[in-house]
């Protein structure tokens, strides 16, 4: 590569930009002005928004640019460890406002808009989400890289650049329909593509044995065909200060062995054929958030983005050391859930094949570098991998994943002599009428650390997904609580909260988040109460406005906002909450005198497009929506799903919420991560003992919290007892009348037997407990209810949810996995 012949470095360390990239006011206009006529090539009186979106971004962009460098040349001078994220996913929402946050010039940038006649917060209406997630997972790797560039961290992302992200979600007739997410249609001005550093990509071919001159076997993947993974940056800006880090998206394109047929002419038509199946590897995202489809593809993606990366980081090593046994000094890579545990295999062939290392030496590095982050505990959503697809695609791999898994075998045979169970347990490979490869097994085996997400999910995950291997690796399992960051979950989407805070405990807090400890006495002072009420109250208003622009229902901004937003799945139980608005709106109808506050239930969620128990709950709660805001005056219940869920539509909900639904089945959600943002903007949990939920009840104490419903071990053994739903419908009158309305078809009258599987599946499995669970639920909402009447107790508790939110900061759970897995240090850069 040409890298490695640097021009020599410019006189001064800072570029002379003769004042071009100052964050005032004025020059920021003139940045602004320069950008649309010489980036855009339009005069101003001719530009459109989107012209003025684009030209405003390059102007923060060059703000950037100057820093990135600096943070890069730092790094690299200092010779420092680095912390590599591979991560499938990342859900990064909108760039322009939080750069401007971060960069601390939103303030300016308003000026010099107003003063060109802009209204900066339209502007920033333009821009669309990058999408590149599809719930907590993505967006959990987008918190981190904004907590590393914060905590002046050396730290990187790596992943894919989809062409298409999430899809677009549109309620037709109450039902989801999928559209294309067409987010790079009109450019993407945070991005810089750099062809020089393409990465070739091998797939197919077979595997050559032959005898290395030093009379040691050495194998040689050859033949199959290549594709080319070309690296877009994005830079990931630190708040108030110099670090601006990168996340590095691969996209795939047809290598020039392509162009070399197409020139030749042998044949041109299966050229192009395959040019384009190159390039569909980084075409789209799967939009299965717990669910392995088990897609060619979906490998392909996989396979490529890590080797990718992993050429990137071996090469950017090499650049100033020679000997790989200091590799693990000098990076660690981190494995968001097994999407990238390929990578495994991926570094064994590059120091075994390539760079001619001994096996064992190759595998203890291997092991020193990696680190693997488990996300779920749902077993359909386990990456296994047919062997046969693995063999076609991968064949290299393969044979080093079997090796791997028989000299690992032989371990746990020492340690276990006898135990044929446990091996066949354990082994990486499952037999079966297919044999299978099991990512998580690739993954525990080739790391140094596995880490649950939440306190109970890391028990449970010792316990019972992977025991064997906490057994005989007790040392190698820790937990990393999830967080989430305090400058776009707070400072950013909550302006008024954010400023009644600082107004109260000063600034700092957005990097010290602890410090919102120092809110507690405030809860005592009615005026500081008054306040706060008011900053909620606002933050409804605006709620309802919008909403009311989405889908013409106008929330009424004294009701109870109650809000369940994150991807549609049965075990987050969506209808939980759907089947006891029907219950409750049955009893409001029968008896007013019931009704003692207006409720607003508000939903926002994804589905699946395969998932067709997700799908109709939707449809269910529109059909719920369409009666109950029908008749809200009498009622004072309002039902709204809000379409398109997505980052920006959750900066707008999350300050207006009172009530965080946290309602999944107790040992299902690993940890949540909208639980902790809604918590941070002072709404109550009503919630089940599961995943973080039952960390933030320890921070807020029991009186602060909801809770309701079975425990995990409950969970376990209502199931071993042989529960039995109807035994629940039956003994249960509001929920019986509730389902029968359901099912008889009142909520989808063009089709009475629309909801039927819905129904059914609640009535003859419930695997999730939905019933078992409903009767706690019912009361605990009626508890609600009853402590919303008093308006200074439950300021209260919402001062006191917000001032304990401090250890839900990402920035905590970037410190632990920096100095408990990765052993990097901060490195700040100099101003
Ligand atoms: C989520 N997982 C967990 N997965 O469900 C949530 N899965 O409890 C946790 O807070 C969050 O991770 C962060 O740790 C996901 O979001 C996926 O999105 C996903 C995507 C593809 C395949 C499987």
């Amino acid at each position: 590569s040409s890298s490695s012949q640097r021009p020599a470095a410019p006189s001064t360390s800072t570029a002379d930009d003769g004042g071009r990239t100052g964050r005032d006011a004025s020059s920021m206009r003139r940045s602004f002005l320069d950008h649309v006529r010489y980036s855009r090539g339009k005069n101003y009186e001719t530009s459109t928004a989107h012209d003025r979106f684009m030209a405003l971004s390059l102007a923060v962009r060059d703000r950037l640019a100057d820093r990135w460098v600096r943070t890069a040349r730092t790094y690299y001078e200092k010779d420092a460890k680095r912390a590599y994220y591979l991560s499938a996913e990342y859900l990064l929402g909108r760039a322009l406002g939080n750069n401007l946050l971060n960069l601390g010039m939103h303030d300016a940038a308003a000026e010099a808009m107003r003063e060109v006649g802009v209204d900066l917060t339209n502007l920033l209406e333009m821009e669309p989400d990058a999408g590149l997630g599809n719930g907590g997972l993505g967006r959990l790797a987008a918190c981190f890289l904004d907590s590393l560039a914060t905590l002046g961290y050396p730290g990187m992302g790596y992943g894919i650049r989809y062409e298409f992200g999430i899809f677009t979600q549109d309620i037709v007739d109450g039902y989801q329909v999928e559209r294309a997410d067409e987010w790079l249609k009109f450019g993407n001005p945070w991005e810089i593509v750099r062809p020089e550093k393409a990465v070739p990509v091998r797939f197919f071919g077979r595997v050559e044995h032959h005898q290395g001159p030093d009379g040691k076997p050495v194998a040689r993947w050859v033949g199959g065909k290549t594709v080319v993974g070309v690296p877009y940056d994005t830079p990931i800006a630190g708040y108030h200060n110099d670090t601006v880090n990168t996340l590095r998206l691969w996209q795939a394109r047809a290598s020039e062995e392509f162009d070399l047929l197409l020139f030749n002419a042998g044949d041109y038509e299966r050229s192009v054929v395959e040019k384009n199946d190159s390039e569909v590897i980084s075409k789209v995202l799967y939009p299965n958030d717990a669910f392995q489809a088990g897609k060619e593809l979906r490998l392909k993606q996989q396979y490529f983005f890590v080797a990718c990366s992993i050429a990137d980081i071996v090469r950017r090593y090499l650049k100033n050391h020679t000997d790989f046994r200091d590799f693990p000094k000098k990076a660690a890579i981190q494995l968001n859930d097994t999407h990238p545990a390929i990578g495994v295999a991926e570094l064994m062939r590059v120091l075994v094949d390539e760079k001619r290392l001994g096996w064992e030496e190759a595998w203890s590095i291997t092991q020193a570098v990696f680190g693997y982050t488990n996300h779920t505990l749902l077993a359909e959503a386990m990456e296994k991998w047919p062997a046969t697809l693995f063999e076609r695609l991968l064949p290299r791999h393969l044979e080093l994943i079997y090796e791997i898994n028989q000299r690992f075998l032989r371990q746990v045979q020492i340690r276990y002599p006898y135990d044929q169970e446990k091996l066949r347990r354990m082994s990486l490979v499952e037999e079966g009428p297919e044999k299978k490869i099991r990512m998580a097994h690739l993954a525990v085996v080739g790391s140094h650390s596995i880490n649950g997400v939440a306190a109970l999910h890391t028990d449970l995950l010792r316990r019972d997904v992977l025991p064997d291997f906490a057994a005989m690796y007790p040392e190698r399992f820790n937990n990393k609580t999830n967080g989430v960051t305090p400058r776009r979950w707070l400072a950013w989407c909550n302006p008024r909260l954010s400023k009644l805070i600082t107004s109260r405990i000063g600034e700092g807090w957005a990097t010290n988040l602890d410090k919102l400890r120092e809110l507690e006495p405030h809860a005592e002072d009615p005026a500081f109460r008054k306040a706060f009420r008011e900053v909620k109250r606002a933050n409804k208003e605006d709620l309802s406005r919008h909403i009311q622009d989405l889908r013409s229902v106008r929330l009424n901004p004294e009701a109870i906002f109650d809000v369940q937003i994150k991807r549609l799945h049965e075990y987050k139980r969506q209808l939980l909450d759907a089947v006891h608005i029907v219950a409750l709106w049955m009893r409001a109808r029968r008896d007013p005198s019931t009704i003692i506050h207006p409720r607003a239930f508000l939903f926002g969620a994804k589905a699946a497009p395969g998932y067709h128990l997700a799908k109709l709950t939707i449809r269910l709660i529109n059909g719920i929506a369409e009666v109950v805001n029908s008749d809200a005056g009498t009622t004072g219940l309002q039902v709204v799903f809000a379409p398109n869920y997505r980052v920006s539509l959750a900066e707008r909900i999350i300050p207006a919420a009172d009530v965080s639904e946290q309602i999944s089945t107790a040992g299902m959600e690993a940890s949540g991560t909208g639980n902790m943002k809604l918590m941070l903007n002072g709404a109550l949990t009503l919630g089940t003992l599961d995943g973080a939920n039952v960390e933030i009840r320890e921070a807020v104490g029991d009186e602060n919290f909801f809770l309701f419903g079975l425990t995990a071990d409950e969970v376990i053994a209502r199931k071993r007892a042989g529960y039995r739903p109807r035994d629940e419908y039956e003994k249960n009158l509001e929920l019986r009348e509730a389902l029968d309305l359901i099912s008889t078809g009142f909520f989808s009258p063009e089709d009475r037997g629309l909801y039927k599987p819905l129904v059914d599946s609640l009535l003859e499995e419930d695997r999730y407990l939905v019933l078992a669970d409903f009767a706690s639920y019912a009361a605990k909402q009626d508890e609600v209810v009853r402590a919303y009447q008093d308006a200074d107790t439950w300021a209260r508790k919402c001062i006191i949810n917000v001032a304990r939110a401090g250890i839900f900061s990402s920035d905590r759970t970037i410190k632990q996995y920096a100095e408990e897995i990765w052993r990097i240090q901060q490195t700040p850069v100099e101003p």
